[in-house]
């Protein structure tokens, strides 16, 4: 069975779930937020930009950069976390941006994703653009390359995603928001300092075997075999491997939001395994994306 997507005709966020309307308060306990201990409009209604990424750290560093980005006074140093009563995420607004952690791998960021698009919709935001930042493996590109991704696949190179519901497999389709990827490419023009491409990302569940790594505690494969099934997945267009990114775009997709993926690639998975970079580069790889989404916003603040 194939889900239908979500159609976003008034721009509002759209839940799919008849019980929610049933529920007297909403408890979104990831989060430590809720529909009577917080007024969400007040606090989020006016949110246009979400960014998600696998770290709290990078998510600070990304709301702290858009606060000198956009003008805002201080140097943004400040940034409250407005998830500070749990560890499980951390999430930080700068205007009309919220930028949001989600930990590592697909039950991680699915949690999150569930509880932050029913924020949204409680908040009654309208006209949400998501965009996942995130770092990535390449396949057969430069290290440090950014990819807009065209198209989640998942590890048989489809573009699909199966959530396992009670004891049913429901397959979901991972399209991404065509238009969105392209007005990205388009921003990446104005930054000449790294290459940025549109590809397709496969979406893993592990980083090591699942990702042909011989380097794991376990690995039952020859290196052969590893190169065989990444230059397969190079030649079905994949050019970088992550671990989110089929679950999110199947998500937002059902729920209306207009999403994008952009991830940095840390290493040339066709040759190599193990990161290799020093610190200081891969903290300026993972500046990349957030530059590209800054100038994105901007322009679309018209402040570009
Ligand atoms: C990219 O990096 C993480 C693994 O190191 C994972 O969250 C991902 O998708
Ligand atoms: N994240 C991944 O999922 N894989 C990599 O190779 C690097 C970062």
């Amino acid at each position: 069975m194939t889900e239908k997507k979500g159609y976003a005709g008034n721009g509002f966020v759209h839940v799919k779930n008849p019980h929610l309307a049933l529920m007297d308060e909403d408890i979104l306990y990831h989060l430590d937020l809720g529909t009577k201990t917080h007024n969400l409009p007040a606090m989020f209604g006016d949110i246009k930009f979400v960014c998600v990424g696998g770290s709290p750290n990078r998510m600070k560093a990304f709301a702290q950069f858009m606060h000198k980005e956009l003008g805002f006074e201080g140097d943004g140093k400040d940034v409250k976390d407005i998830c500070a009563g749990t560890d499980r995420y951390s999430m930080y607004k700068v205007g009309p941006v919220l930028s949001v952690s989600h930990g590592m791998g697909i039950p991680s960021i699915s949690i999150m994703l569930h509880e932050l698009i029913k924020l949204l919709h409680h908040a009654k935001c309208q006209g949400v653009t998501i965009i996942r930042i995130g770092t990535s493996g390449g396949l057969g590109i430069e290290p440090g390359s950014v990819v807009i991704t065209d198209t989640a696949l998942d590890s048989f190179f489809k573009p699909q995603f199966e959530q396992v519901i009670l004891d049913n497999v429901v397959v979901r389709s991972t399209e991404l928001d065509k238009d969105l990827a392209e007005e990205l490419l388009n921003c990446s023009k104005e930054i000449h300092d790294f290459p940025t491409m549109t590809g397709h990302t496969m979406c893993t569940y592990d980083f090591y075997e699942g990702q042909g790594r011989l380097d794991g505690a376990l690995c039952s494969f020859s290196s052969e075999k590893k190169l065989e099934y990444l230059k397969r997945a190079y030649n079905a267009g994949v050019r970088n491997i992550e671990m989110e990114s089929t679950v999110f775009a199947a998500m937002c997709g059902l729920c209306g939001l207009k999403a994008a993926v952009v991830c940095v690639t840390l290493l040339n998975r066709l040759e190599g395994d193990q990161i290799t970079v020093p610190h200081e580069v891969l903290l300026e790889y993972q500046r990349r994306p957030q530059q590209l989404i800054s100038i994105f916003i901007k322009k679309r603040l018209g402040l570009y």
